[in-house]
């Protein structure tokens, strides 16, 4: 399969990631870090390219999540790829690993490579190594542990650092399922995000509350960005995720 078209980056943005020449081991969705081939570039809906993972998309990006170690990244992702929920020990996460899948987005075919990233501090300078290349970023605490909250605002500090300047970003308060041992209301989250400017929404990796709706949200406002018609209005992000949470019923004043 041929290379697609390079897009000259602006400033320190990058262009969504090109199809993948090779096919790394073949069939596993789930990599390693660095398997695959980084490129950048628009992949043309009208000529869909072949995912590791067998599937056709039309553009592709990179999705880096990022937190504390135990806010449930690992959670979530596996939740949203494979709809399962992995209860019991805590096995975390070592350096960084990625899944892939493809959302079709109004009639485009959106792959998120999704990066899920260690959050223990001793990985901390691999991590970082990564952010340049992430179109988006899912920054994760957990409602039922306050210190988590707190590094928020050091995670921030350091996605500025090494992130690209217009890279999208969502908060998540995870385990919103956990009531009894919540510790950060929705409105602290709401206000942090606010204070910030960043969208911001609860999730569960268990009860897979908005965890799609992140996901989708992300691919979006991604595809919005490249594919945009001219008379296409502006995508809102935090505006779509409130609109969603409220037809969905949940979670929203
Ligand atoms: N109740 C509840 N527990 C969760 C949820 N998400 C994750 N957990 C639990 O939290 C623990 C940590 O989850 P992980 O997904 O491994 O956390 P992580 O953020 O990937 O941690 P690192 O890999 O160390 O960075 C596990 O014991 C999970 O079962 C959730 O939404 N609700
Ligand atoms: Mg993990």
């Amino acid at each position: 399969m041929s290379r697609k078209k390079t897009v000259k980056s602006k400033n320190r943005t990058k262009g969504p990631t090109a199809s993948p020449k090779s096919k790394g081991n073949g069939k596993g969705a789930k990599g390693t870090a660095g398997t695959e081939p980084q490129s950048n570039g628009v992949v043309h809906p009208s000529r869909p390219s072949l995912s590791n993972s067998g599937e056709f998309y039309d553009v592709a990006f990179k999705v880096m999540l990022v937190g504390d170690s135990g806010v449930g990244k690992t959670c979530l992702l596996v939740h949203f790829k494979d709809g399962a929920f992995l209860a019991g020990s805590f096995i975390s996460t070592v350096g960084i690993d990625f899944r892939n899948k493809v959302l079709n987005i109004d009639g485009v075919k959106v792959k998120l490579q999704i990066w899920d990233t260690a959050g223990q501090e001793r990985f901390r300078s691999v991590t970082q190594a990564y952010y340049r290349d992430a179109h988006a970023l899912l920054l994760f605490y957990d409602v039922t542990n306050k210190t988590s909250f707190d590094n928020i605002q050091d995670w921030l500090t350091e996605i500025h650092e090494y992130a690209q300047q217009d890279v999208v970003l969502m908060l998540l308060g995870n385990k919103a399922d956990a009531t009894h041992d919540r510790v950060v209301k929705r409105e602290e989250g709401e206000k942090l995000a606010k204070e910030y400017g960043v969208p911001f929404m609860e999730t569960s990796a268990k009860s897979g509350l908005n965890v799609e709706l992140a996901f989708t949200a992300v691919a979006r406002e991604l595809k919005h960005r490249v594919l945009k018609e001219p008379s296409e209005p502006q995508f809102h992000l935090q505006d779509y995720v409130n609109k969603e949470m409220k037809s969905a019923g949940c979670c929203r004043p």
